[in-house]
């Protein structure tokens, strides 16, 4: 956990709150939806970020669109996951900060995204801030202060 100091909180660092993209889940573009859905099932995440073999964000990608994919008129079609890519199905609308922006910045996106994903200047994908995380420090931040009333 960070140090409580004068600073304004809303400007410290985002770096210390990252998980790094070798914690990551994640699937490619080219990947069928059927090896995505079993990431997100054994990882337990319900959208996990899309990346290319150079670690380049693409979108994410969750359960919810997977399922949507292979919904038919009258039944599920699960033959269809073989069928279907990745990039086919993922979303591009995402939550997206670079890992100089303010903490201000990843407490605002986190108020709709459950997790933001972070790139360096090169755009190279760094890893993500989970909502938790930044709810975590938070409350350790209020308590802090609190007690040095
Ligand atoms: P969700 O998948 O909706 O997960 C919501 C919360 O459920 C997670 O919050 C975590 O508290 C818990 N959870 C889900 N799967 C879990 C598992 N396999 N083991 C332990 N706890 C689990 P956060 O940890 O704050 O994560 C927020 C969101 O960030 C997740 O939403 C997921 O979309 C993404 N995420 C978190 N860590 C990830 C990772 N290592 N790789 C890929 N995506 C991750």
């Amino acid at each position: 956990m960070q140090k409580l100091d004068s600073t304004n909180i809303l400007d410290i660092s985002i770096q210390p709150f990252v998980t790094s993209v070798e914690k990551v889940a994640h699937v490619q573009p080219g990947n069928t939806i059927e090896h995505a859905l079993l990431v997100l099932i054994k990882s337990g995440y319900t959208a996990i970020p899309v990346l290319d073999t150079s670690f380049k964000l693409h979108g994410l990608i969750s359960k919810a669109q997977i399922l949507d994919s292979i919904l038919g008129l009258e039944r599920i079609e699960p033959e269809r996951l073989q069928q279907i890519t990745v990039v086919d199905v993922m979303t591009d609308s995402i939550a997206r900060m670079k890992v100089t922006d303010p903490f201000e910045k990843a407490l605002s996106y986190s108020i709709n995204h459950p997790f933001i994903c972070v790139e360096g200047d090169e755009n190279e994908f760094l890893g993500i801030i989970t909502r938790s995380r930044l709810l975590a420090y938070l409350n350790g931040y209020f308590h802090e202060h609190r007690k040095k009333k």
